[in-house]
This record gives structure tokens, C-alpha cells and sequence, in this order.
């Protein structure tokens, strides 16, 4: 059985104080201070966090990454190669938050999986429906279609999250029987085009709180979780990670 992976997801928080303070109280928790866990920061505070993070197994993760693989005329760019070199294991790619807010299609998702890898990044892919989408019906077709982005990157070292739009930040959570379905339906799209070698790590995300984890990381088909909001704090993301 595969150890599950936690990432915590800032997104777009955190100031150098304020990191120091919920990283120490992070490295304090033996649930949270062990392989398989880690931290996607904004770009500015990830080379503290692979500072604050010496000499423990805690993982460091970008948010995003540059498409353009090659140094140069790239400006406001971070490429995969930068991140390798401050220390990040890996990366997000195409958040629905990347999808909606900045337009990024799967074009610029293909370049960026391959730029990671090459890289020596594990990408970590996002995909997921909206409300509208799952209530006409459509879920595994819009689903099945964001995957064939992975077609870039077959036979390489990736982590597919599943985070429906419509339980991002919300609070609304998927139900264990929607969340299971949709793992196993990802599971089976990822080996039926990638074949037996292809790597089925799935992790949830969406609301994962400490008082809904145990349910969610408890089934077969979810290899871990993605959490938001709950790890901006030590305590809730403790629980999360004891529930892994
Ligand atoms: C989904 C998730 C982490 P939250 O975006 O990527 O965020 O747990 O706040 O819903």
C-alpha cells in the first residue's frame, strides 16, 4: 500500500513572520514533520521555506511554473529549473484557480508538465469539474479530457489531484461515494492510457478539513489530499496529516 501524500496548498498568503511562526509549529508536530508531507508556497517565500524546512523530511512546492523551459526573455517568469535548484520536489499544474483566473488551457498545461519533468519536478496535475458541469452530466467527459494533457508526460513521475471547482473554498465537500467514484474513474483513465507502470497516486482536494479527513483519506482509491485553506494553520493540518 502507498503512503498517502499531503500537500498544503498557501496559495496566495503568507508574509516572512507569519511563515516562521506556523513552519516551527509545523517541524514541532511529528503527524505533519515526516516524509509525505509538504508545503506549495508563493514563489517569494519558497526559498525560505527550503531554509526553514533543513534537515527535515518536509517537501517544498511551487504553485506554478514557468511553460518556457530555457533561460531568457521571459520576464516575471520562474522556470522549473530554478525551482529544482532552491530545492522544490513539486509543483502545481493547472489549479482550477490557474485555469479560471489566468486562462491557462491545455496547450500551456502540456508545456508546463513538460518542463517540470525535465526538470527532475513532480508535477503535481489538477483536474475537476464545476457545479454546471457535474449537474449536466458531464463530469467524466470534462474530466477524461483535462487528463489527456498527461498524455505529454506518460511514463514519467506525476501525482494527479481531483478537486472539483464547486468544493474549492467553499466548505461544500464532496461525498465519499462522488469522491470515490471520480478517484476510480481517474484511476482507470490514467492506466487505460498510460498502461501498468503509469502512476495512479490521486490525491483530493477541497475543503479537506481535520473533522472531514479521516472519511476522505480512509478510501483505497485516494492517495492524498491537496488542502487550502487548512494549512494555513498547524493544528487542523496536524490532524489531516495523522489521518494520512
Ligand atoms: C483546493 C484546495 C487546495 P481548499 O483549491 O488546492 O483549497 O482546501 O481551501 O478548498
Amino acid at each position: 500500500m502507498q503512503n498517502k501524500l499531503v500537500l498544503g496548498n498557501w496559495k496566495m498568503n503568507g508574509r516572512l513572520a507569519a511563515n516562521v511562526a506556523l513552519v516551527q509549529a509545523m517541524l514541532a508536530d511529528p503527524d505533519i514533520n515526516r516524509d509525505g508531507v509538504g508545503i506549495a508556497a508563493p514563489f517569494p517565500y519558497l526559498a525560505q521555506l527550503g531554509q526553514l524546512f533543513a534537515g527535515s523530511p518536509l517537501a517544498v512546492a511551487a504553485q506554478d511554473v514557468s511553460r518556457y523551459a530555457s533561460d531568457g526573455a521571459f520576464t516575471g517568469e520562474s522556470s522549473a529549473a530554478m525551482l529544482a535548484d532552491i530545492g522544490c520536489r513539486y509543483v502545481l499544474i493547472g489549479h482550477s484557480e490557474r485555469r479560471q483566473y489566468f486562462g491557462e488551457n491545455d496547450a500551456c498545461l502540456r508545456d508546463k508538465l513538460q518542463a517540470a519533468v525535465a526538470a527532475g519536478l513532480v508535477p503535481v496535475y489538477c483536474v475537476g469539474e464545476t457545479l454546471d458541469e457535474r449537474e449536466s452530466g458531464r463530469f467524466a467527459d470534462v474530466v477524461a479530457e483535462q487528463l489527456k494533457t498527461l498524455d505529454a508526460i506518460a511514463g514519467q513521475e506525476y501525482v494527479v489531484a481531483y478537486e472539483p471547482v464547486w468544493a474549492i473554498g467553499t466548505g461544500r465537500v464532496a461525498s465519499i461515494e462522488q469522491i470515490d467514484a471520480a478517484h476510480q474513474l481517474i484511476r482507470d483513465r490514467v492506466l487505460q492510457c498510460h498502461g501498468a507502470s503509469a502512476s495512479i497516486r490521486v490525491l483530493y482536494g477541497g475543503s479537506v478539513k481535520a473533522d472531514n479527513a479521516d472519511a476522505i483519506l480512509s478510501l483505497a482509491s485516494v492517495g492524498g489530499a491537496l488542502v487550502g485553506g487548512a494549512s494555513l494553520e498547524a493544528k487542523g493540518f496536524g490532524k489531516i496529516c495523522q489521518s494520512a
